[in-house]
């Protein structure tokens, strides 16, 4: 794969957050982001809201709020390590093809998460590298799902 078919644009970037209504509150009231989308991951343990500045379908990047379900999370653990604050979690590259992309990844020696990509934000396929191999960013990337910006 060539490197100018990788990665298309900075999807999103994820920020934890100990209480995902209080953040709403801040992103919008204080920075005038609007809420254009709310969904819960049981898989991935966060319940999370998309913040943008067009509507719904605009394809520029995105805030993502990312709160813990549950103390198992990895959002809570991530919480608990920045003691009890948050802070950017991960940086989501936006890709066409996550399985071409991922390949070529790990052929470059990057370290990915899962053996194949799961189910993200709005039905999209979403993968991880580990902060390890990617100098200290938990890189996400996500194909967005058919007719979707994101
Ligand atoms: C851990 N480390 C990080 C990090 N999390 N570094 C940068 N950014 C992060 N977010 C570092 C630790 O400080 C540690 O460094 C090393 O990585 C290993 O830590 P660990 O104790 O193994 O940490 P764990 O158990 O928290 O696991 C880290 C790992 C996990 C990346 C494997 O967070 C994970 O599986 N993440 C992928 C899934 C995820 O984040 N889901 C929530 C978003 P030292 O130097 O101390 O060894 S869901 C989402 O984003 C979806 C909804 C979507 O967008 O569609």
């Amino acid at each position: 794969m060539e490197n100018s078919d990788l990665f298309v644009c900075i999807d999103h970037v994820g920020y934890a957050v100990p209480d995902l209504d209080e953040a709403i509150k801040l992103h919008t009231e204080v920075f005038g982001w609007r809420v254009l989308h709310r969904e819960t991951n049981e898989e991935q343990g966060v319940e999370e809201a998309m913040l943008g500045t067009g509507d719904q379908h605009s394809e520029n990047a995105q805030i993502q709020l990312l709160a813990p379900l549950s103390p198992a999370s990895t959002i809570a653990k991530w919480l608990e390590r920045n003691g009890g604050r948050g802070g950017v979690q991960q940086v989501a590259y936006r890709v066409n093809d996550i399985d071409a992309v991922s390949a070529t990844l790990r052929e470059r020696g990057v370290t990915l998460l899962y053996a194949e990509p799961k189910i993200g934000t709005g039905g999209s396929r979403i993968q991880f590298a580990h902060p390890k191999s990617t100098g200290g960013i938990l890189l996400e990337i996500v194909e967005p799902a058919e007719g979707s910006a994101h």
